[in-house]
């Protein structure tokens, strides 16, 4: 069990060791699977593109009446996950746009609708629980598709060049009632609640507050309170993220959410329980045009600085409208396989190292404090074949690479350490060295 560093205060009836073990698996796992797919996989570009481009429910539909996921199979996509080494995966059951990947009983905006028939919630849910991997869901607390939800800033009908704010939306939402949408979203999280067995995750998103003359949302337009309430009590162990616009973990959310940070930002998380999602290639939707696809390395710098950092990674796959993974994400997977396959002892289960242990240069480091271990991922492979261990005179027992086993020699020299590795880099990006500590 990972380090465990917040919502120090009793949740409920929960103390913090029944926190602590309610978060166990996801504190161990490290490393997930965000998946955003929905209508806006047609146009692909972007799954802001109704708000963006200011698309009418009527032009939107379209995508509606056009989607017919022939490819959808997602025992392929939990195969690609659980491959990548992903313990979890977080589907979006419903994106800002508002469509249902699910057969709610609230809506006619769903994918059994469509030429699809099929809830397609469900059969992501039975793929990859078969797969072991953990099942989280998103869902979205914006709607720009209800009737209810009222015009905002971030509504494709909202208003623009407004002179007298609180008038103007005061009339363009006379007809809309968000006491009525609310209901709506209650409901619907508790149908994804009951209909679909334990679900280990709860992923909604996300509140804005207002500025100035633009209106936000926040915990009273979703009833924060009373939501977080029912999804406690439907689903006792659950993990919630913190995006209802309650103040701190205390009432009810597990854990930070940082979004696109880099790398050397995710140090500010450190000590806190977090989990960074990021994408391949930008969008989160998927997005055909998109040629800012990451490379394996800064994909594994995510992961690697997010464990370093104590946090958790999910990397985030758009599926196309047929319902496939496109190449360049089956890519994006395959190398992250390729390096969890040998290198996953320094993610799971780990979190970062004690300060007693100086980051060696050229590096970064991972720790798991139940077998007293520690990784040093090479970044910078020394030219001269040697790495130093500042100050490690006493710590360490023995070392190796973490690929293969292989032992690496080790030399005292003063406080120090010198470790003698091969001269030729093995094939990893990142080659790890496996410390074992005194
Ligand atoms: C939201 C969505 O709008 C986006 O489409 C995607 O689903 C992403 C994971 O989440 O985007 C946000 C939400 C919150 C912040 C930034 C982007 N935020 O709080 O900074």
């Amino acid at each position: 069990m990972a380090g465990f560093a917040f919502g120090q205060k009793k949740l409920g009836n929960e103390t913090i060791e029944q926190k602590t073990k309610r978060m166990e698996w996801w504190t161990d796992a490290r490393f997930g699977m965000f998946i955003h797919w929905g209508l806006y996989a047609l146009p692909a570009r972007h799954e802001w593109i109704k708000m963006r481009e200011k698309q009418t429910n009527e032009q939107y539909q379209k995508y509606f009446d056009l989607f017919n996921p022939d490819q959808f199979d997602p025992k392929l996509w939990a195969k690609e996950a659980k491959a990548a080494g992903m313990k979890y995966a977080i589907l979006t059951t419903k994106h800002h746009e508002g469509f249902c990947l699910f057969d709610s009983k609230y809506t006619d905006y769903k994918s059994t609708n469509t030429q699809a028939k099929r809830d397609l919630v469900k059969e992501f849910v039975d793929a990859f629980r078969a797969e072991g991997i953990k099942i989280g869901f998103y869902y979205s607390l914006l709607d720009w598709h209800h009737p209810d939800f009222t015009i905002d800033r971030i509504h494709p009908q909202r208003l623009n060049n407004i002179t007298d704010t609180a008038a103007a939306y005061k009339d363009a939402n006379k007809n809309r009632d968000m006491a009525v949408y609310r209901k709506y979203l209650y409901n619907q999280v508790t149908e994804l609640l009951t209909g679909y067995g334990k679900i280990d995750l709860l992923w909604l998103d996300y509140s804005y507050a207002t500025k100035g003359n633009l209106l936000g949302k926040g915990k009273d337009d979703w009833g924060s309170v009373a939501l977080l309430k029912q999804v406690r009590k439907l689903q006792p162990n659950i993990i919630v993220n913190n995006r209802l616009d309650l103040t701190e973990y205390e009432d009810g959310a597990d854990f930070e959410t940082p979004e696109q940070v880099k790398p050397e930002e995710l140090a500010k998380f450190k000590g806190k329980t977090f989990e960074t999602c990021q994408t391949f290639s930008g969008s989160w939707g998927y997005y055909r045009d998109e040629n800012t696809w990451k490379s394996q390395r800064q994909l594994l710098d995510l992961l690697i600085s997010s464990v370093s950092n104590g946090g958790n990674l999910i990397l985030n796959v758009g599926p196309t409208a047929r319902g496939e993974f496109d190449y360049r994400a089956k890519n994006a997977l395959d190398s992250l396989a390729d390096w969890m396959h040998a290198n996953s002892k320094s993610i799971y289960k780990c979190t970062y190292a004690p300060d007693e242990y100086k980051v060696p240069e050229g590096s970064k480091l991972t720790y798991n404090a139940d077998i007293k271990r520690l990784y040093v991922h090479l970044y910078n492979y020394p030219s001269d074949a040697k790495l130093l261990l500042p100050g490690y005179k006493s710590k360490l027992k023995y070392a190796q690479f973490l690929f293969d086993n292989s032992e690496l020699k080790f030399e005292v020299q003063g406080d120090d350490v010198v470790i003698k590795l091969p001269a030729k880099k093995p094939l990893y990006e990142i080659p790890v060295i496996e410390l074992v500590l005194n």
